[in-house]
Formats: structure tokens, C-alpha cells, sequence
């Protein structure tokens, strides 16, 4: 398959897996599981059909393994990045001393008085490098890098979750944990 056939099949996951499930007429589970026979269907019923073959792909190839498919081969997921809400199970989890957030510089001035807030999705996130999150904050533009000290949260009672696909999740990040760049 294309770099192109797989990225738009991705960005169709995305849409229907994370944000807008209703738009084609699937539900997710609590967890945010949906049946995959069912995802097909109500794929090819709006238009864009994808094989059995071409999910799996899809699946296995991702970039950043956003999709998991469950261990009975039946259902599938986003790994994260939902605004719709769903608890994915995750359990705590310790994070590193340091953990980073790439953004841009126009969000820094409310960044720097309420900290990170998850916006429209259910959690804040952030990466394990550097690398990762200049990457993400490259989306948006200039890409910006923040240090949140995840160590003294954790000690403070902040709860960790990292993602099937290596994404660590909190809720929330005070700016008293944040390192900016000045001002
Ligand atoms: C910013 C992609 C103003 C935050 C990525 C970010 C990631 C604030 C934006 C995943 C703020 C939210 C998530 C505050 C945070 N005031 N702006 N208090 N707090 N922001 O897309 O982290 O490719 O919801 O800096 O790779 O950019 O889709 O979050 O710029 O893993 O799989 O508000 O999405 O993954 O944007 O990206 P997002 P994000 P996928």
C-alpha cells in the first residue's frame, strides 16, 4: 500500500476512533473499543472502503502506532489522543525524572500562568525525548520545547499513564513544574 493510501486510512481512524465515532454511526465501547466488522462496514457505507487487509496494515505499519487491535483479532482502538471520552484502563504509572511538551511560542503566555491543560482532548500529553516533542510541537509551527519535571509531580501525587504506544498521559500540568524558556 502507498504512504498516501495508509495516511489517509490513519487519519479516517483517527477521526472516527478518537474524535467523531457518531459521524458514521459506530459507538465505542467504555475503553473506546469498537468492533472492526462493524468499523468496515460503516466505512464503505460512507464511502471509504477499507479491507480487512489494509486495516492490518495500517495497524502494524503506523508511524507512531496509534491503533491497537485486540489480542481475539475482533476490535481495535486508538492508543490515545481521544476527545471523546473514554477511560483506556491504563494503569499509574511511574514516569522518568523528566518528561517533555513540544508547543509554539503564541501558547506560552497562558502556559506560563495555568500550566499544561489537556484542551480539547482528555489529557495532557507528553513525550519520553526531546525528539518527539519537537515534533509535535513542529505541527503547529516553530516547534517550542517545555521540560515538565514529572519526578516532583509524581511525588506530589500527580498520576502518570503511558499509552500502549509509549505516550505518557496526565491530566494536568501546574506551572510550578513546567520549565519555560524565558520570556
Ligand atoms: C496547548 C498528536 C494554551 C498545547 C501529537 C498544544 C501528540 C495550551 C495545544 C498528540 C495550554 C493542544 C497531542 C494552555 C496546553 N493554554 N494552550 N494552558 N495548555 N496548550 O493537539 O500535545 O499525531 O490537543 O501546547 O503527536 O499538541 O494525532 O495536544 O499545542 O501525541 O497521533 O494546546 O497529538 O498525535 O493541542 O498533541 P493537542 P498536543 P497524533
Amino acid at each position: 500500500m502507498d504512504d498516501g493510501r495508509s495516511t489517509r486510512i490513519s487519519k479516517y481512524l483517527s477521526r472516527h476512533l478518537r474524535h467523531d465515532p457518531a459521524r458514521i454511526g459506530i459507538t465505542l465501547d467504555p475503553r473506546g473499543w469498537t468492533d472492526i466488522g462493524e468499523l468496515l462496514a460503516a466505512a464503505r457505507r460512507d464511502g471509504f472502503p477499507i479491507s480487512r487487509a489494509e486495516l492490518d496494515h495500517v495497524v502494524a505499519h503506523n508511524d507512531k502506532r496509534r491503533y491497537a487491535i485486540d489480542p481475539g483479532g475482533t476490535r481495535i482502538r486508538a492508543s490515545q489522543g481521544h476527545t471523546v471520552a473514554v477511560d483506556l484502563g491504563l494503569p499509574p504509572a511511574e514516569p522518568p525524572a523528566s518528561l517533555f511538551h513540544g508547543t509554539v511560542a503564541r501558547f506560552l503566555p497562558a502556559i506560563r500562568d495555568e500550566g499544561l491543560r489537556p484542551m480539547a482532548r482528555r489529557h495532557v500529553h507528553l513525550s519520553a525525548d526531546r525528539e518527539t516533542a519537537a515534533r509535535v510541537g513542529a505541527r503547529r509551527g516553530r516547534p517550542v520545547i517545555l521540560t515538565v519535571d514529572a519526578a516532583g509531580m509524581h511525588t506530589a501525587g500527580h498520576v502518570f499513564h503511558v499509552s500502549d504506544n509509549g505516550v505518557w498521559l496526565t491530566a494536568a500540568v501546574p506551572p510550578a513544574f513546567l520549565r519555560l524558556p524565558a520570556p
